[in-house]
């Protein structure tokens, strides 16, 4: 079942928001042969103000995204559907989040660990944000959520991103939640993607959720994202590493986040996508 939720916590318009029926019209739901469950119309925001008691972009609208999303994430899982979540970008997760029931684990593929807060962030776009959110690290009230962790940090499994040495990327490595179990990007080719994919799809058995932050490929391969990061894995990396985690019986549902539009002017990129998440998911 695939639902769009095209938050982009710019509030700016930038084409995250438009990434959803970008893929869409590259073929996606056909490809997947997918049911469709149309679009999270609230999850849109339009208000590129900072506010000043969370230092968050859009706090209103961030509230009313995140519930919305919960809501319809929620109706999903209970009627038995897996829910592809077309992002919009990361801050959607923590909506996604509150609609997951007890003892979830997180596989949450990322470039960045996104742990900064309203204060740390040099944006103040929440989707600097989401995984602190969800642990329970804050900020809370911004995202529509009520404090705490809506995942236990024990059972994050926080992959491929790489540590940058810029001041801002320094503070949000001391914030990540010690419990939160990391795999690096260098640690990824160590061990060989394949192997780590197969080898975290076999650890548990309870509920999961897979999110996909497409900053997370080497730019070389996906250069139409807004924080491109060096030294990510490439295409058949990312293939190898996802595949099991996407078919992996306990899984709740997928989020896709990321994809900028404006970065993509001949849809290049987006059929890219289109191509890899269908290998990923149908073979
Ligand atoms: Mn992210």
């Amino acid at each position: 079942m695939i639902v769009d939720a095209p938050l982009d916590s710019s509030g700016a318009g930038r084409g995250e928001e438009r990434a959803p029926a970008a893929l869409r019209r590259a073929g996606l739901r056909e490809a997947l042969s997918a049911d469709d469950d149309g679009r999270i119309d609230e999850a849109l925001l339009r208000d590129p103000t900072r506010d000043p008691a969370s230092g968050v972009i859009g706090a209103a609208g961030l509230v009313r995204a995140g519930g919305a999303i919960a809501a319809r994430i929620g109706a999903l899982i209970a009627d038995g559907h897996r829910p592809l979540v077309l992002g919009g970008d990361c801050a959607i997760l923590p909506g996604i989040c509150r609609a997951l029931p007890p003892a979830t684990d997180l596989w949450f593929v990322d470039a960045h660990p996104d742990f900064l807060d309203g204060t740390t962030s040099p944006t103040g776009e929440a989707a600097d944000m989401d995984l602190s959110v969800v642990t329970g690290h804050g900020p809370a009230a911004a995202v529509g959520t009520g404090g705490g962790a809506l995942i236990e940090p024990n059972r994050v499994h926080l992959i491929g991103h790489r540590p940058s040495t810029d001041e801002s990327s320094r503070v949000e490595a001391a914030r990540i939640d010690p419990a939160i179990h990391q795999i690096t990007a260098a640690e990824l080719r160590r061990r060989g993607a394949a192997t780590v994919g197969a080898s975290l799809a076999a650890d548990g058995d309870g509920p999961t959720w897979l999110h996909l932050d497409l900053d997370v490929v080497d730019p070389r391969d996906l250069p139409a994202v807004t924080y491109p990061e060096p030294d990510g894995p490439r295409w058949a990396d990312l293939i190898a590493l996802v595949t099991p985690l996407a078919r992996a019986d306990r899984l709740l549902g997928m989020s896709v986040t990321d994809l900028n539009t404006d970065e993509d002017p001949d849809g290049r990129h987006t059929r890219r996508v289109v191509e890899v998440l269908t290998e990923v998911l149908v073979g």
